[in-house]
């Protein structure tokens, strides 16, 4: 939905990060929220970092997702220069498979807060459904779309039981 304003950024360490995050910037387009994507390096470009989120608010964005692999001081660097909610996606692209994105993204000094999700595409979808749980605070569209998430979701695991040998049901 291209019409709607964006709500929600999303920053990449590398354009590398992509594959990963992709499916993030498609469920938030998918549930008719705005998302942009930009590409900007807390190390290797830092001040195209600092520059862009210090408009973000400005611009309208209310999220930002900020996703990175190695050494991850991205998310931290972005709730640095900003007072809006950043969540932080661990990437598993070194040889530590994400543990050390991990880490220097959660354990952030107190006063700077990052919400951290799980390593790689279970946080990356984490992470977009959390934009969406901030965004629906104040938008009921988003909140319908949340409510009916958590719908289909119990839904599909019910259907799961197909694949249990009926003998093993438990008695209704
Ligand atoms: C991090 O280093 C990026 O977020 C990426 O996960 C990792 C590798 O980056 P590239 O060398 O692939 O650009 O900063």
């Amino acid at each position: 939905m291209a019409d709607r304003p964006v709500e929600v950024g999303i920053i990449l360490g590398s354009a590398s990060d992509w594959p990963v995050m992709e499916p993030a910037a498609a469920l938030l387009t998918d549930w008719g929220v705005g998302v942009e994507v930009l590409v900007a390096s807390a190390h290797r470009s830092p001040r195209r970092v600092e520059e862009y989120v210090r408009e973000a608010a400005a611009r309208g964005i209310k999220v930002l997702i900020a996703a990175a692999g190695h050494a991850a001081h991205l998310a931290g660097v972005v709730a640095a220069h900003t007072t809006l909610p950043v969540v932080g996606v661990p990437i598993p692209s070194s040889d530590l498979q994400g543990l050390d994105s991990l880490l220097a993204m959660v354990q952030m000094p107190p006063g700077v807060p990052v919400a951290t999700m799980a390593i790689g595409a279970a946080g990356a979808r984490n992470a977009a459904i959390f934009a969406a749980q901030v965004l629906a605070l104040g938008d009921d569209r988003v909140r319908q779309r949340l409510e009916r998430h958590k719908e289909e979701q119990a839904a599909g695991v019910a259907k799961q039981q197909e694949k249990i040998p009926p003998e093993y049901h438990p008695a209704s």
